[in-house]
């Protein structure tokens, strides 16, 4: 398999190690002396730059978590002149508030070349066909996978979400040989392919898939191949560590961190404390060469584990597994993360509701759908059908506004839905990853 960085990718590990130590020394110095945020972080937990001689030593440090970015938006966090800046991305946050995440030059060319890495190792290079159909715009799916296909050389197609039947045609038009989207559009557009009459692995030139941003399962792979010819790799980021970024390389086996950019660490979700390779806990990733938000062991809540053991592929870098879950209670709807307190929020806006609800997640066929049951004040009841009808559309488009994503909605009548004693189970999810 060809790497798009040979010397980088396949430096020995104590090498990459002692490399790793350097970047966190220079970033830790760096932030100590100039953030007000990480200044006080370490104060607080009683560690200064002197106290990291090795790499191993980052276990010192304080983690970062979702809500610190949420307290400090929109940019507070912003550690470089804001003349520096090159881009904004926005993401959903806990409480219906965005998280900003802010990008310098350098940021933004560092997030290509992970990129471009992990394409050259899912076996892309000058002459594939990029389409990237992941949303262009405040996400960062789109802009991340078409800097990085173009720095790997590629063509790229900025195809966008949407228009299904014209994402087939430019597939077969452009010749388009791999495709970077979630997973459950891919097999959206499987299913529009064949209604087209298109059989995607006899008429197209279509052969790699890359897909991300909600989870997956190993069946789902064994699916689309099944159906297309297609060989589908994982692909991992959030927008905090920059976007996606991470896949897993021609073995299909975990998704290779790229040990140069970031420093990888699952750690125990209860007491913090950093887990052995094998053993699964929380995700935690140290960024460390980024430079307008650097993001020191965030907490980015997915569990998962490192795997054990060399990659045949030569690369040295660590392998994550498949994501298994999260430790918070995100939920994650066609690619969009969706806080049930996001709900909740938004809901307290329609007057006529109370503040119980209930969320239930289903998958019919490849796509996720939310139903969202609210509740009736007594004074809200009326035997209008207009009246009901257009309460229920406009509680859809607030969630909509709010979340970015479309929920049904069923009103129910007052005091039917369940209240709860201890902590409120309000999602039931009933799809299988
Ligand atoms: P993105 O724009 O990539 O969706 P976000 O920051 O909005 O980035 O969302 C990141 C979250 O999405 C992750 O923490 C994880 O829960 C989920 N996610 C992203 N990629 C995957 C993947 N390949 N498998 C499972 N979950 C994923
Ligand atoms: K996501
Ligand atoms: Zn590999």
């Amino acid at each position: 398999m060809a790497y798009y960085n040979e010397k980088i990718e396949t430096l020995p590990k104590a090498e990459l190690e002692k490399l790793q130590y350097q970047e966190l020394k220079v970033l830790v110095e760096r932030l100590y002396a100039g953030s007000v945020f990480y200044h006080d972080k370490m104060k607080a937990a009683g560690v200064l730059p002197s106290d990291i001689k090795s790499i191993a030593d980052i276990a010192k440090l304080p983690t970062m978590k979702k809500t610190d970015l949420r307290d400090n938006y929109p940019d507070k966090l912003v550690c470089c002149p804001k003349e520096d800046l090159v881009r904004y991305h926005v993401s959903s946050g806990t409480t219906g508030k965005p998280t900003v995440v802010a990008y310098t030059k350098n940021d933004v060319e560092l997030w290509a070349e992970a990129v471009a890495r992990s394409l050259a190792s899912c076996g892309l290079g000058r002459g594939d066909v990029l389409q990237v159909a992941y949303g262009y715009g405040l996400f960062t799916g789109g802009l991340g996978l078409h800097y990085g296909g173009e720095k790997l050389g590629a063509t790229v197609i900025p195809a966008s979400t949407g228009n299904s039947e014209r994402q087939i045609e430019l597939i077969q038009d452009l010749e388009t040989t791999a495709i970077a989207c979630t997973p459950s559009y891919f097999i959206h557009l499987i299913d529009v392919a064949k209604k087209m009459g298109v059989d995607i692995a006899k008429d197209t030139k279509l052969r790699t898939a890359i897909l991300g941003a909600e989870p997956w399962s190993a069946a789902m792979r064994q699916y689309i191949h099944d159906q297309s010819g297609v060989t589908a790799h994982n692909i991992f980021g959030t927008s905090e560590i920059s976007g996606p970024m991470f896949t897993d390389c021609g073995e299909l086996n975990g998704m290779h961190i790229c040990g140069d950019i970031a420093y990888t660490e699952i750690l125990d979700p209860e007491t913090g404390e950093v887990l052995p390779p094998g053993e699964k806990g929380e995700l935690t990733m140290t960024i460390l060469k980024k430079e307008a938000i650097p993001m020191i062991r965030y907490r980015i809540g997915d569990i998962t584990s490192i795997l054990e053991g060399d990659c045949p592929c030569g690369r040295t870098s660590p392998r994550i597994d498949r994501l298994q879950g999260r430790v918070d209670d995100m939920l994650v709807i066609r690619g969009i993360n969706v806080f049930p307190s996001a709900v909740e929020h938004a809901l307290l806006r329609v007057p006529e509701l109370t503040s119980h609800f209930m969320l239930e997640i289903t998958r019919t066929g490849p796509l996720d759908d939310m139903l969202v049951k609210v509740e009736l004040k007594p004074d809200a009841m009326t035997d209008s059908i207009n009246g009901l009808i257009g309460l229920q559309s406009r509680v859809e488009r607030t969630l909509r506004d709010a979340l970015n994503v479309s929920a049904k909605v069923e009103l129910c009548p007052p005091n039917s839905l369940p209240r709860f004693e201890g902590k409120a189970k309000r999602v039931v999810d009933h799809r299988v990853f």
